[in-house]
């Protein structure tokens, strides 16, 4: 049976750069032969999604826990794929995953941490979390937000706190103000690193 493939999951504010690391780290490693592929969530394109997706571009208005409970089902109607390319030795780089969830949901008004994540037990767990972490200031000079829900300053910063609070060993905190390319081989390193520990082998000889 082929080795378990790494399951590693970018999270961070918005513009922090994360779907183009995740894609530069997927087309990086397929590269070196190490078989794998890109997910996003929320994945828009089911039927889930595209209700989540009307919900974001302001389309339709749902309260704040049924919104919850559509995104984490999200991740559970994918859950049987996730889990069917893992074990078939295909590594994942997921951009968002839980820890959005629970970070932007818990950053409204009469939502917390522990409700929000309770429908996220049993999910599979990553091998580790990339936080993708960019000052106010550096954000700012990316830039305006895109009229999608959630994208205003005050929101940001509390999603941030809420990533902070959720932080524990398996994360690695990213400094994700350099240059693309900079970022691109950090994150390599990084990605080496958790490779070598579940896999017992590096994926590339230094
Ligand atoms: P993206 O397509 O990566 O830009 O994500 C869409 C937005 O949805 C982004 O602002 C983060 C937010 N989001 C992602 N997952 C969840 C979730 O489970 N719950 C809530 N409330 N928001 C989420
Ligand atoms: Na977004
Ligand atoms: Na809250």
């Amino acid at each position: 049976m082929a080795q378990r493939g790494a399951f590693i999951v970018f999270e961070g504010c918005d513009r922090a750069g994360k779907t183009t690391q995740c894609k530069k780290l997927v087309d990086a490693l397929n590269r070196k032969n190490v078989p794998t592929e890109f997910m996003n969530f929320p994945d828009r394109s089911t039927a889930i999604g595209q209700i989540i997706n009307d919900y974001l571009q302001k389309k339709i208005h749902l309260p704040d826990k049924a919104v919850h409970l559509l995104f984490s089902a999200n991740r559970w109607e994918l859950e049987p794929k996730l889990r069917e390319k893992l074990e078939s030795g295909i590594s994942l780089v997921v951009d968002r995953y839980s820890y959005s969830g629970v970070a932007f949901s818990a950053a409204k008004k009469g939502m917390d941490l522990q409700w929000c994540w309770n429908p996220e037990i049993g999910l599979l767990e990553p091998d580790a979390v990339f936080l993708l972490n960019l000052s106010e200031e550096a954000a700012a000079m990316r830039g305006g937000f895109g009229q999608e829900r959630y994208e205003n300053l005050d929101f940001q910063k509390q999603v941030k706190e809420n990533f902070m609070a959720m932080k524990s060993s398996s994360w690695k905190l990213i400094d994700a103000d350099k240059s693309l390319e900079d970022l691109h081989l950090e994150i390599m390193e990084l990605f080496n690193k958790v490779y070598t520990t579940s896999h017992g082998t590096p994926f590339k000889r230094f």
